[in-house]
């Protein structure tokens, strides 16, 4: 009696745990469709990804013999969500006993497959997730009873769970988190000394259709089509991966916050759109970095730089996101309503540091976690944009964001909405720390050094006015001490000055 193994466009892994019980004669299904490709405005490069990595994964299960049900896109008219392909399935194979999925990984699609049960004539059986190492009963148990639910914990129980890095039950080299070598600006290097660029792929048959479907059907949204190069099947991007271990690792640790105007790589993987559709396993990668680690190939503070973002941040987000749904994506602690100016769309603005970010996202579906953190994320917090619209934006631009990363990232790490579950304190900044840490400021037509006067960088005025206004909400952050003392010696008429200069800057948001 065949079962139907439903398999979702971020689950394009072999030891899927649907897949791992996968018998003769079941059906798998993959679909294309529309409530999926455009519950926000995709990157067009996100959509060519996920649709030629499924068409490429189901080609191999087809190879291999199993008999799978591709549903492409726009194929069949009334076929819009994951609940109509299913029951289009259903309707073609009577005998199905039985529907199987793995756990989803956003609240939203959740909600549907769970009223499957209802819905169909057969029995849903839903499977644990066991692509993340910690599962979520795991995350609860270490959550409960806890005040506070501080990254760091949990990433020193990861690592006692998974052993990585370990000396028994010591941490390699004596220290847990070297956090603080990983923080080095990138250097005029010589020309000869710049980093390799990640490995890119040639389109193929597959991809070369897929790119022209999205071209016809998502001319509107972000990108283009014609210039896109991810990896599109486990092998290239394991290639992809082990490229990054040899060539970038090495400096990966001390460069990890660096940013460069002409260097939107720098020493990143860019390999996190593989592992979160499935294209790459995270205790392989792990284990690869161990190993590198291990035959002297890579310093210690890049290897347990990579590794924490792995089995601590990128599994603590994802536990929190499940503790938390549905009410955390409601926060909105410093009340930030503004519209997002147009240029977080087309990056054409004369600040070069937004624009460069922006410039990348549009290019690549990427930009590294410094700038997602401290140039698009800082500036919608320090003018208020609203969090609803950056959440969207965000999980929209990015080739890796599914709302379970996405959403602590952004509406936690980045805007602070949550009022501090994620990030002990707001990670605002003046443009002194975007000077510190790139060379944008070198070739932007704002002076960094300004607060007020015509030329000001935008982010200084915005900066104070920021602790200004949300003042009530977050004066008593110990973290923030500081800041408030220095904008409190300020002469009043100064202050004045800079609000003043912030309240132009806003009102011109648009201008800048
Ligand atoms: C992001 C995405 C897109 C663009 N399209 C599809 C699709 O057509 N079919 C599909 O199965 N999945 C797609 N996805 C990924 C899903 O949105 C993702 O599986 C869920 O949101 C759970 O994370
Ligand atoms: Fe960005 Fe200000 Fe530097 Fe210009 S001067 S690049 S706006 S931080």
């Amino acid at each position: 009696m065949p079962r139907l193994i439903v398999v979702l466009g971020d689950q394009l892994s072999p030891a899927l745990a649907s897949l791992q019980q996968l018998l003769p004669d079941d059906i798998i299904m993959l679909a294309e469709v529309g409530q999926e490709a455009s519950y926000v405005k995709h990157h067009k490069h996100k959509i060519i990804l996920l649709f030629s990595a499924m068409r490429h994964f189901a080609a191999t299960l087809q190879q291999q013999g199993y008999q799978v049900c591709y549903i492409k896109y726009g194929d069949i008219a009334e076929i819009i969500s994951m609940t109509d392909a299913v029951q289009h399935v259903l309707a073609q194979h009577p005998a199905v006993t039985t529907v199987i999925i793995t756990e989803c990984g956003e609240y939203r699609l959740q909600q549907e497959i769970l009223s499957w049960q209802q819905l169909l004539t057969v029995p849903v059986t839903i499977l644990g997730d066991d692509r993340f190492i910690c599962d979520l009963a795991r995350f609860a148990r270490w959550a409960k009873g806890k005040k506070q639910l501080r990254m760091e914990y949990f990433y020193r129980d990861m690592r006692r769970y998974t052993g990585l890095l370990m000396q028994g039950d010591k941490p390699e080299g004596g220290k847990w988190n070297y956090d603080s070598d990983n923080r080095k600006a990138w250097p005029d290097w010589p020309e000869q000394q710049q980093p390799d660029a990640p490995l890119s792929f040639a389109p193929d048959a597959i991809t070369a259709e897929v790119a022209e479907l999205v071209q016809q059907q998502f001319a509107a949204n972000m990108g283009r089509s014609d210039n896109f190069s991810y990896a599109v099947t486990g092998k290239e991007a394991r290639a992809a991966f082990l490229h990054f271990v040899k060539q970038q690792l090495p400096q990966f640790g001390d460069y990890q916050d660096a940013m460069r105007l002409e260097q939107p790589f720098l020493q990143h993987s860019i390999c996190s759109a593989y592992l979160n559709c499935g294209l790459l396993d995270v205790r392989w990668m792990c284990n690869k970095v161990q190993q590198a680690y291990q035959q002297g190939l890579v310093p210690l503070n890049a290897a347990e730089g990579f590794i924490r973002q792995l089995i601590g941040w990128r599994e603590y987000v994802r536990g929190l996101y499940w503790l938390k749904m549905p009410a955390y994506k409601q926060n909105n602690f410093l009340h930030a309503e503004r519209a997002l100016p147009g240029y977080y769309w087309h990056g054409n603005t004369s600040m070069r540091c937004m624009q460069q970010a922006i410039k990348s996202t549009i290019d690549h579906a990427y930009s590294h976690h410094i700038q997602r953190l401290m140039i698009t994320g800082n500036f919608a917090l320090l003018a208020g944009l609203s969090v609803d619209e950056m959440t969207d934006w965000y999980l929209a631009v990015y080739a890796d964001a599914y709302e379970w990363v996405e959403l602590p990232n952004t509406l936690g790490m980045a805007l602070f909405a949550d009022g501090g579950m994620l990030a002990s304190k707001p990670y605002a900044a003046s443009g002194a720390y975007i000077n510190r840490m790139s060379n944008y400021c070198k070739h932007c037509s704002y002076n960094v050094k300004n607060i007020t006067g015509q030329d000001a960088c935008p982010f200084n005025a915005l900066y104070w006015d920021f602790l200004q206004r949300n003042q009530q909400q977050l004066s008593a952050n110990p973290r923030l001490a500081l800041a408030y003392a220095n904008w409190h010696k300020r002469s009043d008429e100064d202050k004045a000055y800079i609000l003043a200069k912030a309240a132009q800057t806003l009102d011109t948001l648009e201008q800048l």
